[in-house]
């Protein structure tokens, strides 16, 4: 059965993703906007073909591994649908390949016992959801609620093809000016540009989560829950876990070089923000899709223990200064696709229910 809340209550039913047949996307403006400098000569190399054979198979086995180790302390796993994200299509407004089914997160949000099928900003992202069909069909036989997000056209009028592509501080301007990639054409959304906090879950308009989703999305929520609309200092906003990630009731971890523009509401419900160290990696680790603060791309299993790269020693000391047991695990293969730990589970069940943190109620619906 479906049932989760939010992002620490003990685990017990996970969806892990694979790297099986992905395909790294074209660089096209749209995902220009969504990366960083440091990206693109990789896409540029490999982009609209398959990923390096040897970077899957490390992927795959660092998946298998954290899926090897859930399994091992009692949680059930899925593994999304084999497909060959490779495979090209078409509709009747565009023509694409797949990316992959290596970060479930990125489509799929957990609203109590109800699935959220995004619709996705990204037209490489269009039919992913076909690979977790196999795993919502069972969910849904078991009685979850399915909701699917209305599928954007991804016309050529639902993107700004002449977004700066120029420097991360114009930007930064233009996100800030709320000019984003993606138009309000029709809505479309991220399901991972979604954090949970019991009843109360953020969001943020992103390079592929616009203003018509947040409204799509405030007005389809089941109605126990409420909505907060987040901003960030960010050249490139897309997805929140690794922006923002709560740890356990009271306190979250904050990415320094993305100060929020509400720390108000968190203050006010007595919430500790907490400084992410920089990041490990080396500057030459390759990197496809995501910044290096994967590093507080974290899985909580229980309010008490953390799942975090066994390599990024900075977080691992700053998690167990406030009180966690760490599990470290390889996960750096994952990295070079674009996720972290949180990036490639999507929790189906955590134990517990609806919890009340404190925060105000949303002032103004947008
Ligand atoms: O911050 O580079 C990572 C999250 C992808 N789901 C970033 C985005």
């Amino acid at each position: 059965m479906v049932s989760s809340y939010d992002e620490w209550s003990p685990l017990e039913a996970a969806i892990v993703g694979t790297a099986h047949g992905a395909c790294a996307p074209m660089l096209d403006p749209i995902i220009r906007a969504c990366v960083s400098p440091r990206n693109l000569p990789l896409l540029e190399r490999y982009g609209g073909g398959p990923f390096p054979p040897e970077m899957l198979e490390s992927a795959e086995r660092e998946l298998d591994g954290l899926a090897e180790f859930l399994r091992q302390e009692g949680i059930a796993v899925h593994r999304p649908d084999p497909i060959d994200h490779c495979q090209s299509f078409a509709t009747p407004e565009f023509a694409s390949r797949g990316l992959y089914a290596a970060m479930p997160r990125d489509l799929l949000a957990i609203l109590g016992d109800t699935v959220l099928e995004a619709s996705m900003g990204w037209r490489q992202r269009h039919f992913e959801y076909r690979a977790y069909r196999g795993i919502l069909n069972r969910c849904a036989c078991e009685g979850a609620g399915w909701l699917c997000a209305p599928k954007p056209l991804k016309g050529d009028d639902l993107y700004r093809w002449d977004y700066g592509a120029d420097s991360p501080r114009a930007r930064n301007l233009q996100a800030a000016a709320g000019r984003f990639v993606t138009t309000e054409a029709e809505p479309c959304l991220d399901a991972a540009d979604m954090v949970r906090c019991g009843r109360d879950i953020f969001i943020q308009r992103s390079q592929v989560t616009n203003l018509a989703g947040i409204r799509w999305i405030r007005r389809h929520l089941p109605s126990e829950f409420r909505l907060h609309r987040l901003s960030f200092d960010d050249p490139n906003p897309m997805h929140l876990d690794s922006t923002i990630m709560p740890l356990r009731p009271g306190l979250l971890l904050v990415n320094p070089t993305r100060p929020c523009h509400q720390k108000e509401l968190f203050r006010r419900a007595g919430w500790a923000m907490v400084d992410a160290p920089a990041p490990a990696l080396p500057d030459d680790w390759p990197l496809f899709l995501s910044s290096p603060w994967l590093s507080m791309n974290l899985l909580v299993l229980d309010p008490g223990r953390v799942i975090v790269e066994r390599q990024e020693l900075p977080t691992i000391r700053l998690l167990r200064s406030l009180g966690f047991e760490t599990v470290e695990l390889p996960f750096r293969h994952v990295y070079t696709l674009g996720g972290g730990f949180h990036c490639a589970t999507c929790d189906l069940r955590r134990r517990g229910g609806m919890g009340d943190y404190g925060f105000p109620a949303p002032d103004i619906l947008e």
